[in-house]
């Protein structure tokens, strides 16, 4: 009898869970397609579309949409499957203010007009916006939209790029070619407008971007709900931006990010600003804390931490975030704080900084960002040492003469995709013995090779016969240090 009734109270709770279909995100194991998990009868779809080289990263990673999760479980145990993910959504870090007083303080803060004495941007240089829709309408930020004129508005994908009329952008929270303002929500017209509003054009605000443009991609519904920004960064990085910026984020660690963001920064060379976080804790938060991203932290008018800012080990950089006077929506300007905000001034900047040195890697860039900040701990004496390098001065940037590569070694990859025959550059701060060695994503080593470093810079020629297409790690170390980098493969 009481057997029974745990057994009544059971079972409606679990078909109600279990007959509701979800859909997750895998990671395929090298060498199986998509046809693998159709021919099991499962409902898969590409997670990151894609046309062009990139294919052979994006193609790995699938939408899979099922009711029971145990098919997933089987298959990571069998091998068929790197990781699979639960959905999960992001935060905007964003906290509206209607009342200014101040404008535009932040520019001077950051030295921003003297930036602008050496270099006013290029058009050609592009800051992707991942964020909520943008009023690409406004006064101030029509005019420095990256349109792409290779797809009108006519129903035809006429550059054959996989999206029908992105000529604004890409709307993934929604899935349609527009990317306007579609919810209550301004945020993301004010990131665009903060980090890349026309400048200098007698009109509103100006931006660190200056000349540079904007790619909005939204990643918004009209709930304001945040889901799909894998794609959307890989999206940013397809149509060419250089500088992506994320103004969001959560606490939770996906593996999926890591490998997309890893990616990007890697083969495709982009540059990835993220917020710290507004939650006035020292935690991990994602994506800021990731490697190879740059995590932002919010600073006011004297140099102090704001009191939403998170800080410790998601901030490698703290810029001004608080009483931000930028474009809002409907022709409107208004004044914004938090970590969004900061995130804004630091993209606007690098992408002026990647439009100056076009022969700097996103690592440079980066580099110049970090190694050129002011300290700011005398104006923070609780947080030493848990505010990044300091906040972002511009002009310093600028005018930074990077140094070797702070990490004693680093390796470069040309051309990256290959073909299995390519180049390395070596930098390696200590002479003497060395080991490199190349794994596929299991671990699994495919080269090794000891040898002596007599100069501080080497070139070797790396050929790898058989390999099947796909991602591979180097590995490069000495008894003290290591180093890798990610390259693909094509057949
Ligand atoms: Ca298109
Ligand atoms: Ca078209
Ligand atoms: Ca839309
Ligand atoms: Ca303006």
């Amino acid at each position: 009898m009481f057997l029974r009734a745990i057994l009544l109270l059971l079972i409606p709770v679990f078909s109600l869970t279990a007959q509701e279909a979800e859909s997750y995100l895998v990671r395929m194991s090298p060498g199986l397609d998509i046809t693998h998990f159709q021919e099991k009868g499962l409902q898969a779809t590409y997670a990151y579309p894609s046309s062009g080289r990139h294919r052979i990263f994006f193609d790995d990673f699938l939408n899979v949409t099922i009711s029971d999760t145990t098919v997933l479980h089987e298959m990571l145990a069998s091998g068929e499957l790197l990781y699979w993910e639960i959905p999960s959504s992001r935060t905007l870090q964003f906290e509206p203010s209607d009342v200014y007083t101040l404008k535009q303080w932040h520019l001077r803060k950051i030295e921003a007009p003297s930036a602008w004495e050496l270099s006013q941007g290029d058009s050609s240089f592009v800051v992707g916006i991942i964020d909520s829709g943008v009023d690409y309408m406004h006064e101030d930020l029509k005019d420095n939209l990256a349109y792409n004129h290779d797809d009108p508005l006519n129903g035809i994908d006429d550059d054959g790029d996989g999206y029908t009329d992105n000529y604004y952008g890409w709307d993934f929270g929604s899935e349609d070619w527009n990317p306007m303002i579609d919810d209550a929500s301004a945020h993301g017209s004010v990131i665009a407008g903060i980090a890349a509003a026309s400048t200098n054009n007698e009109l509103g605000t100006a931006s660190p971007a200056f000349h540079c443009r904007y790619l909005p991609v939204k990643i918004s519904d009209t709930d304001g709900n945040i889901r799909r920004s894998n794609e959307a960064i890989l999206y940013a990085a397809e149509q060419g931006a250089k500088v992506i910026n994320c103004s969001f984020g959560s606490t939770d660690y996906r593996q999926s990010e890591a490998d997309v963001i890893e990616y990007v920064a890697n083969v495709m060379d982009v540059l990835v600003i993220a917020s710290a976080g507004n939650g006035s804790a020292d935690g991990r938060f994602y994506p800021a804390a990731l490697d190879y991203v740059i995590g932002v932290g919010a600073t006011d008018l004297f140099d102090q931490k704001t009191s939403i800012s998170n800080y410790g080990p998601s901030v490698d950089l703290m810029a001004p975030g608080a009483a931000i006077y930028g474009p809002h929506k409907d022709n409107q300007y208004k004044l914004s704080n938090g970590t969004s905000i900061s995130t804004a001034v630091v993209s606007g900047s690098a992408i002026l900084l990647r439009s100056h040195f076009p022969n700097e890697t996103a690592y440079q860039i980066r580099r110049r960002l970090i190694d050129s900040a002011e300290s700011i701990d005398a104006m923070n004496p609780d947080y030493i040492g848990l505010l990044g390098a300091g906040r972002l001065n511009l002009a310093m940037a600028m005018n930074h003469t990077p140094k070797a590569p702070s990490s004693s070694l680093s390796i470069g990859i040309r051309p990256n995709p290959n073909s299995g025959t390519c180049q390395l550059d070596l930098y390696l701060e200590e002479l003497g013995n060395y080991q490199l060695s190349v794994f596929d994503v299991y671990g699994k080593l495919y080269y090794r090779e000891d040898f002596g470093a007599s100069t501080h810079f080497m070139e070797k020629s790396l050929t790898l016969e058989h390999l099947n297409q796909g991602c591979y790690t180097v590995h490069l170390s000495n008894s003290r240090d290591k180093s890798s980098a990610l390259f693909v493969v094509f057949e």
